[in-house]
């Protein structure tokens, strides 16, 4: 590995070809950015707001001004959490993938008014789900989790059926496109970015069947009036079959711009193509049986079960391994190629004042943290100790928080521009989002984390309760401190991104390349989709059928699905 760097310090950059933006895409591409971001705006104008009122020096210090925001906490949180978790993410990770495989493929997409449908279904699922927040705040205060017994109105539900149509839509126009690629140009490897994004919706296609079927029959319907009683342990498992993948589901595109963007933004060339093609199958695959980390503290679930999805949790970290090495490796060529020397030398030298690629590396730094976290709640002994406490929310502000939403938002900054015809608004305004990003999540994180190691329950108004050890207060003060940073950091994204789309017209100068050349010889077994999928399909059944049946026999389920009223009464 030495030699390989050490020539690839002295190589030249590379020089990446500049490819056409398949023109009828750019609207499809930029609806996508502006509703994904509009959902941000106010998810994530609400967050900071939530850190003040759990902290008790911010309501000592502003009684006033926090008390009568009080009786509005599980609303903020509701719509917190379902704007910029649910929202944001699925609509930007559409708009992403159609850019990455338009450009990638330099073809047009299979169907592009079907693409438009599945755009005006998530379009009309967040207004639906903006109403009912707005207008029923009360009964829509279901968390972005929506577990049962709490029942939300139906528009809330509806709200996410649209969304998640909309996805599988994508979904099926990503993946047929890539077919009919790869069938024009028979023998050739699918570029990475479009090897994972088809993997990554293969995989999202089959887990929410889990949400869809909780959605459609157990919770619409209650909340229709069609049923009167629910059942809570059934839904749980229904939600984390498709919970824990989904974590995979937003991770994938902030990895696509990682192994094919940011090699090409620092000029180098990715360390090993077929490695991240192995890291992106192991993700689809062991993406599934693990949501049960999940239900650790559930009773409903035997001890085999948990100890099956543990194992699966902790072979599913290791393509976030292969990636640190993959990506570390191609960065240190990177700074080694611009004259970085010594043991982390070569650190130093990468663009740190570039907002594109400097919130890459952010995100990839607060993934390590965001990550380790992850794998310590992993550990069925170790989640009891933390499970519902803030250790769990600081665990995924560095994680969706983290490396998720910063890297998204560095695609953003190119992307938006570019779509656009105008330059960025300013690039120093986005170099201050994207550190006071990073320094925010990075303490927010950390502080949760502390707060829940004293005690500090998750999802609670914690700012007025008389139970907080010293300690627990110090930490909850600070994570408050992390929301001022955080406050300001939106603000400046979201000025940027507003004057970048109304401002003066200026031309784009930089338009960056994607490196969309597959290497000489992929292995040929990665590229048998239908082995692929299969062993997704059936690693999914070994492991949740079990599941599903002690769901079913412990809490009556089967009454359930079948509409007989049973299990726990609606409230
Ligand atoms: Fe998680 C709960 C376990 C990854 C998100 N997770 C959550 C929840 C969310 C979430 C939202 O086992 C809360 C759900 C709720 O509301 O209840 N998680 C894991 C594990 C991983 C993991 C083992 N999570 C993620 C990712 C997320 C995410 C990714 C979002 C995108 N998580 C759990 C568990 C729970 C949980 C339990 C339940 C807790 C409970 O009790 O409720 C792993 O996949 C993580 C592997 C990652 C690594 C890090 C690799 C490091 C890299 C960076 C390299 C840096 C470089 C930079 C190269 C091992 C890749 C070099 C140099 C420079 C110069 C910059
Ligand atoms: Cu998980």
């Amino acid at each position: 590995m030495q030699a390989t760097l050490e020539k690839a310090g002295n190589a030249p950059a590379i020089a990446f070809p500049k490819l056409a933006l398949v023109k009828d895409e750019r609207a499809l591409v930029g609806a996508h950015m502006i509703t994904a971001f509009s959902a941000l705006a106010i998810g994530a104008l609400l967050g900071p707001f939530q850190a003040f009122h759990r902290a008790p020096g911010f309501v000592e210090a502003f009684p006033d001004a926090a008390i009568p925001v009080f009786s509005y906490y599980y609303q903020a949180l509701t719509a917190h959490g379902t704007l910029n978790a649910l929202f944001f993410t699925f609509i930007f990770i559409s708009g992403f993938s159609y850019f990455m495989t338009g450009r990638s493929l330099q073809r047009k997409l299979w169907s592009l008014p079907l693409a438009w449908v599945g755009f005006v279904s998530m379009l009309l699922g967040l207004l639906a789900m903006l109403y009912v927040l707005l207008t029923d705040p009360q009964r829509s205060a279901v968390l972005y989790t929506f577990y049962p017994p709490l029942i939300a109105p139906p528009l809330f539900y509806i709200g996410l059926v649209l969304l998640v149509l909309g996805c599988w839509i994508t979904a099926a126009n990503v993946i047929v496109t890539a077919n009919l690629w790869r069938k024009e140009h028979k023998g050739e490897a699918l570029p990475l970015a479009v090897f994972a994004a088809v993997a990554n919706h293969w995989m999202f296609i089959v887990s929410s069947v889990g949400v869809a079927v909780e959605v459609v029959a157990l919770l619409l319907p209650a909340s229709l009036g069609l049923i009167t009683r629910t059942d809570p342990q059934l839904s749980r498992v229904l939600f984390w079959f498709f919970g824990h993948p989904l974590v995979y589901y937003w991770l994938v595109p902030a990895y696509i711009s990682i192994y094919t963007l940011l090699p090409n933004q620092t000029g180098v060339k990715l360390f090993s193509d077929p490695l991240a093609r192995v890291a992106f199958l192991m993700l689809m695959i062991f993406a599934l049986p693990t949501g049960v980390h999940h239900l650790f503290a559930d009773p409903g679930v035997s001890e085999v079960n948990k100890a099956i999805h543990t194992f699966f949790t902790l072979l599913v970290a290791i393509p976030s391994f292969m990636t640190a090495f993959n990506i570390g490796a191609t960065l240190e060529a990177a700074g080694r190629a611009r004259g970085g020397r010594g043991l982390f030398g070569w650190m130093a030298t990468l663009q740190w004042n570039d907002p594109v690629v400097a919130a890459q590396l952010i995100g990839l730094i607060l993934f390590m943290m965001g990550g380790f976290s992850g794998l310590i709640q992993a550990s069925a002994q170790l989640n009891i100790t933390v499970h519902n406490t803030s250790w769990v929310p600081g665990h995924f502000h560095q994680t969706v928080g983290g490396i998720v939403a910063l890297t998204y938002i560095g695609i953003a900054y190119w992307l938006v521009p570019m779509i656009r015809g105008r330059a960025l608004f300013s690039k120093k305004m986005a170099l201050a989002q994207v550190y006071t990003w990073g320094l925010g999540m990075m303490l927010f994180g950390h502080t949760m984390a502390e707060s829940g190691l004293n005690g500090v329950p998750r999802r609670s108004l914690t700012g007025i309760s008389p139970f907080l050890n010293e300690a627990a207060k110090f930490w909850l003060n600070g994570a408050a401190v992390a929301g001022v940073i955080l406050l300001i950091s939106v603000i400046l994204l979201l000025i940027n991104l507003g004057a970048t789309l109304i401002g003066a017209p200026r031309p784009v100068t930089d338009a960056p390349t994607i490196d969309t050349r597959a290497p000489e010889r992929v292995p040929a077994i990665l590229n048998r989709w239908g082995v692929w999928v299969g062993i997704l399909v059936a690693l999914t059944l070994i492991a949740w059928l079990p599941v599903i049946a002690e769901a079913l026999s412990v809490t009556e389920g089967f009454q359930i699905l079948r509409w007989l009223p049973s299990g726990v009464p609606v409230p």
